[in-house]
């Protein structure tokens, strides 16, 4: 079955769907949007006060299409927990941002924290400049600066905006940091075949460091969260029974892989990244590595009290999840572990592989060095480190074989900026259809994707985690 909100297509297989409820939808999505535009207009400050640093000219005349404000604010995660934390527009998550695909968007951007900021568009086809990503050549916005930016959005589905600044060993920067929103891109046509959309957007809080088992630096969490709240302190989903809800998840965290699980229920998976899987398999629990955005469907069709959450009870207890009430129902909301974690790339992948011939090949192989008790690690593609690696060549419409080996001891989410590439491998087993941004290689495995560079600039390659980034854990490509 195909879901035009998520593909585009017109057609749709399911029955017994009325007008009425699609009708009903688009009325609730544009109330949403509504909402978000009154948000700017409140904000208080005008746009061409301190604009210092501003960096990309915007077409679209005075007025951006969204306004975000970065600050530090109080956060209540739940009544006896507040932090204070940088975040986007005074919530957690930022305001939801809603683009159509193509369509030229212009945003400022105002950065009213005492060090210089940038934000990064995750999954995104545009130029370098507006990326976000100073590596690649993206200005930083200063302290007290504002930029205003403009691109037009592609792919369309689900990605996000986070800031893509070092935290090096702050556990206040960075992805520690609340400063991450939801970004969707509308497809040119999306009649809406759901009966609720819901975005759902991980993140775990009050980090510290610990030591791993060979006495170097690891980071762990005391709290955690789904959209800002930790569990039984955020408003229930409120479902009936039958309802089809289509869920948009967004892995936040700066370092943690999270398993999502909803008992007495499956997940009919959609979109990997953003990017329709051929494949729409029905799994009973999501693995999401940081960065990763599943958008999958659940048939409400087990009435009671739910916690759709963490599946692993230490990160639930520690407040990763939500409630999902069904109309009627009432008591405490149950929560029940998986039989097991099982996450296959493979599941959403064309039945039938596709073998393609790549034109060039690129190894990458990825280490790490011990740098002592109480040190992070220090990372390594091909040996180097940045900045000290030297730039890897792409060129323009060719396909290109990116190999992942991972000769480390850790699993790494490694990311793409700019591009989506095509996994055609896992531990030797071929596949293909499903295009991503990011893709979890496995402690001592070998990951292939393919990379058909059709975006000319300077791209960043690296791994998601916030601490194996900061220790040297990136490469940029550059076109030749
Ligand atoms: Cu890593």
């Amino acid at each position: 079955m195909k879901i035009p909100g998520i593909n585009g297509q017109q057609s749709c297989s399911r029955v017994g769907l009325g007008a009425s409820r699609r009708r009903f939808l688009r009325n609730a999505s544009f109330t949403v949007a509504g909402l978000i535009s009154q948000e700017w207009h409140s904000t208080p400050g005008s746009a061409q006060t301190g604009a210092r640093g501003s960096s990309t000219v915007t077409a679209t005349g005075d007025r951006p299409d969204y306004r975000i404000e970065i600050t530090e604010i109080e956060w209540e995660l739940a009544p006896k927990k507040r932090l204070r934390t940088a975040a986007y527009n005074g919530q957690i998550p930022g305001s939801l941002i809603r683009l159509t695909e193509g369509r030229l968007a212009t945003i400022e951007i105002v950065n009213k924290l005492d060090h210089a900021e940038i934000v990064h568009w995750h999954g995104q086809w545009i130029p370098t400049d507006v990326d976000g990503s100073m590596e690649e050549g993206s200005p930083m916005i200063p302290p007290g600066g504002m930029a205003r930016i403009a691109f037009p959005p592609r792919p369309s589905g689900l990605h996000w905006y986070h800031t893509h600044a070092m935290a090096n060993r702050s556990l206040n920067h960075g992805l520690y940091s609340g400063e991450f929103g939801v970004l969707y891109v509308e497809p040119r046509s999306n009649p809406a075949l759901y009966d609720q959309e819901r975005f759902l957007v991980l993140h775990d809080w009050e980090p510290y460091y610990s030591a791993s088992d060979d006495g170097s630096l690891m980071v762990n969490y005391v709290s955690g969260s789904i959209n800002g709240r930790m569990l039984g302190h955020d408003d229930p989903i409120e479902v009936r029974e039958g309802q089809r809800v289509l869920f948009h998840i967004v892995n936040a965290s700066a370092t943690e892989v999270h398993w999502l699980t909803l008992p007495g229920h499956r997940f009919q998976v959609l979109a990997l990244d953003g990017r329709p899987v051929p494949t729409e398999a029905l799994v009973e629990t999501l693995r999401l590595g940081p960065a990763e955005r599943i958008s999958a469907v659940v048939t409400m069709d087990a009435p009671g009290v739910w916690v759709l959450g963490e599946a692993r009870t230490a990160f639930r207890s520690a407040g990763m999840g939500t409630v999902v009430e069904y109309a009627g129902r009432s008591g405490e909301p149950k929560a029940s572990p998986p039989a097991r974690l099982a996450w296959d790339y493979r599941s959403f992948a064309d039945p039938t592989a596709v073998v393609r011939k790549p034109d060039l090949t690129i190894p990458m192989v990825f280490t790490s060095r011990f740098q002592g008790h109480g040190a992070l690690d220090r990372w390594m593609i091909n040996g180097k480190s940045w900045p000290e690696a030297q730039a890897l060549l792409l060129h323009e419409g060719l396909r290109h074989r990116l190999v992942f080996d991972n000769r480390s001891m850790d699993d790494h989410p490694v990311h793409l900026h700019r591009h989506s590439f095509e996994l055609v491998s896992i531990r030797g087993a071929a596949l293909s259809g499903v295009h991503k941004d990011v893709v979890i290689v496995e402690a001592g495995t070998v990951v292939e994707a393919d990379l058909v560079a059709t975006n000319p600039g300077n791209t960043l390659f690296h791994c998601h985690q916030q601490d194996h980034m900061d220790s040297g854990f990136m490469a940029l490509f550059r076109y030749q």
